[in-house]
């Protein structure tokens, strides 16, 4: 992570306090994806330390500890399906996350079905396809450019295994038209399973940074989201995008993606995230 490598130096520097090292800090905690308000309020908060990097370090913990579940477990006895739904920005993880708690649930006992909601493109579904193949899990298609609204509520009429993941097509979140599809798909689910979706995830990229507060917010508003998983943190993100979310929604962090397979899904560790600034 560039930076905690970034951060260690200034840090090294900052033992005398000088006001332009605090700035220097608050500009890497900016670069790093924290926003402003959040590495001004960070590194205020850090101007009477006498131990920086342990006090920078309990001021992340505070804000990340408290969110980090083990979404596993949240599966509860409801009517089968339990129903999770994935959404996100295009591009941000969501095909491949679907594949990742697929192997998790299975590998824990359940039996796992997924929906091919993004109908838009046809190499979507092929993608998911291949998963669902290599995962063993059954898949439910569009033959053509169906209602991704109309597919979601057949699945969810027709899955009889324990839980029934459903993957979306990315969208922008100021996209009128795509964000009402998802509201769409949210209001046919409860038709079928009024507690439906019984979980709803927002897929984020670690590596975009930008936005991230505006996409919760939005996909927010159509749902409430259960939780956030990061994608694609072994691409050398910076770190700050989740540590932002976490201050300013509260929502459960769910899980960290670490790469393109199956197994590449791990529980955030705060432990591990801080790590590097000890190193
Ligand atoms: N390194 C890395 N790559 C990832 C991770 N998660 C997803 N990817 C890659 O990111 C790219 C996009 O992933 P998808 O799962 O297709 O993303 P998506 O959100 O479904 O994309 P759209 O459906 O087009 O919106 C693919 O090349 C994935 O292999 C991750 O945790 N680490
Ligand atoms: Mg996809």
């Amino acid at each position: 992570m560039i930076f905690f490598k970034k951060l260690k130096s200034v840090i090294n520097k900052i033992g005398n306090k000088k006001k332009k090292d605090f700035c220097e800090l608050e500009d890497i905690l900016i670069e790093s994806d924290f926003g402003v308000n959040l590495a001004s309020k960070i590194s205020s908060a850090l101007k009477d330390s006498n131990n920086i990097l342990k006090d920078l370090k309990e001021e992340l913990e505070n804000i990340l500890s408290p969110l980090i579940k083990d979404f596993a477990f949240a599966v509860n006895n409801s009517r089968k399906p339990f129903v999770i739904v994935l959404c996100g920005v295009n591009g941000s993880g969501k095909t491949t996350t679907v594949a990742k708690i697929a192997k998790l649930f299975k590998g824990i006992g359940y039996t796992v079905d997924i929906a091919a909601c993004d109908t838009f493109r046809v190499a979507a579904t092929e993608q998911l396809e291949i998963w669902a193949k290599r995962l063993d899990c059954k898949i439910f298609k569009a033959e053509s450019q169906r209602e991704p609204a109309s597919l979601a509520f057949e699945a969810v009429q027709s899955s009889v295994s324990d839980i029934l993941i459903i993957d979306t097509a990315g969208r922008l979140h100021n996209n009128l038209n795509l964000m009402n599809e998802l509201s769409k798909i949210y209001r046919v689910l409860k038709k079928v399973k009024e507690s439906a979706p019984d979980m709803s995830i927002l897929v984020i990229d670690a590596t975009a940074g930008q936005n991230v507060v505006e996409q919760v917010r939005e996909f927010q508003k159509l749902n409430e989201i259960s939780g956030i998983i990061i994608s694609k943190m072994d691409g050398g993100a910076k770190g700050g995008t989740i540590v932002r979310i976490s201050d300013e929604f509260k929502i459960p962090i769910l899980g960290v993606g670490t790469g393109e397979s199956e197994f590449d899904l791990e529980k955030f560790s705060v432990d591990k995230f801080l790590k590097d600034l000890m190193e």
